[in-house]
């Protein structure tokens, strides 16, 4: 049972195996990043004898990689999921089957799967052969970092992040003055992180050409975890010579384009090493819900949309934000800056304050859909 009646010692247990689920966010493809702890208690207090996390792709999945750590200490156990363990036999054999072959007693579990060749069907598989199984402990905050896989499998598109940096004053930029500073080296760093984590970054065409972003992550040895960057770009009109498109060969680039788009434009494009994808608009305005299923449908779970004001205005308009992250920084830019978006005093309805930090000088808020 979920609450206050899970001993303390679950839940500290499950918090750290989500701690460990999200040190694979962003590299297991369509399959969640899942943290698996295999713990036992002989009396003098329990200890950890396996650890997990789904590997990179995807597979193996993390209960069977923390069993094989345990071997025969897994015998009469205890495992913490962060998800509920599979029950099909996909390109791997069941993790429930796995965990009742090595003599796990107990299972705590953490979200449900909505995938229907597991929802239920782990833990009723687990239950049938004696397994003791607690379910939802910290769910919620398992499924936070689940976010991705849940709304892409329930939703068929991404989960969207629409992360933003005001000023004091409620600016996000200043015209015709490409990227200001709004906060400081903390703040970029917690930005660079979340990078790292998304499976993929949007920017409009307008913020391209402004800022001439890299949209990379460039934390030092994480560099190689910068996501797939996207544009919305109807015409084409970055630049070959932007740093999106020079470094395209490095770090994929995918470009969206009208069917009218000009050739020679997607040519030089092309040229670059730049993906091109066609979407649909209506009224000047890209078809936000059609490209979503589009990059679901590519693979893509979790997508950071940076900026700027007007793209990050489709995406609230269109009900299309699951995340709001906002960064606010100390100095004010006055009169001539652009008008963020959204208004912290005012948060559109339908969100809920998740957590609200410092970074070093600047202010952070986030909210996930209630
Ligand atoms: C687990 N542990 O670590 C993960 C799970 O294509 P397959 O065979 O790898 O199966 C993908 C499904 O497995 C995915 O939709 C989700 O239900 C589950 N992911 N399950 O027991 C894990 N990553
Ligand atoms: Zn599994």
């Amino acid at each position: 049972m979920p609450g206050a009646s899970v001993p303390e010692t679950d839940r500290r247990f499950m918090a750290a195996a989500i701690r460990l689920s999200r040190r694979h966010l962003g590299l297991t493809g369509t399959n969640p990043s899942v943290g698996c702890l295999i713990v036992r208690d002989d009396g003098a207090g329990p200890f950890i004898v396996g650890r997990a996390v789904t590997a990179i792709g995807g597979r193996p999945h993390a209960e069977t990689q923390a069993l094989e750590e345990a071997g025969e200490a897994a015998r009469g156990a205890t495992a913490y999921v962060t998800l509920e363990p599979c029950a099909h036999h996909g390109r791997t054999p069941p993790c429930a089957e796995a965990l009742i072959a090595c003599g796990v007693a107990r299972v705590v579990g953490a979200a449900s799967d909505p995938d229907p060749r597991v929802s239920g069907k782990g833990y009723a598989m687990l239950r049938t052969m004696g397994v003791e199984v607690v379910e939802k402990v910290l769910a919620e905050e398992a499924a936070d970092l689940l976010g991705g896989y849940l709304t892409r499998s329930m939703k068929k598109r991404p989960e969207v992040t629409l992360k933003l940096a005001l000023s004091a004053d409620g600016k996000i930029g200043v015209k015709g003055q490409g990227q200001v500073p709004i906060t400081g080296e903390v703040a970029r760093g917690q930005v660079h992180l979340m990078r790292a984590e998304a499976d993929a970054i949007l920017v409009g065409i307008g913020t391209a050409l402004a800022d001439d972003p890299a949209l990379t992550c460039r934390l030092p040895g994480l560099e190689a975890r910068s996501p797939l960057r996207i544009v919305l770009d109807r015409h084409l009109r970055l630049p070959a010579g932007s740093q999106l498109a020079r470094s395209a060969r490095d770090v994929p680039l995918l470009v969206t384009a009208a069917g009218d788009a000009d050739r020679a434009r997607r040519a030089v494009l092309a040229d670059a090493g730049v993906h091109l994808l066609g979407v649909e608009a209506f009224d000047g305005h890209i078809a936000l819900p059609e490209l979503l299923e589009d990059l679901a449908a590519r693979g893509i779970s979790t997508l950071m949309v940076e900026g700027g004001a007007f793209t990050a205005g489709e995406f609230l308009g269109e009900g299309l934000v699951d995340r709001l992250c906002l960064f606010i920084g100390s100095r004010e830019i006055g009169a001539a800056g652009i008008a963020s978006p959204v208004d912290p005093g005012h948060i559109p309805s339908g969100f809920r304050k998740r957590c609200e930090a410092r970074f070093g000088n600047d202010l952070y808020l986030e909210y996930v859909r209630a």
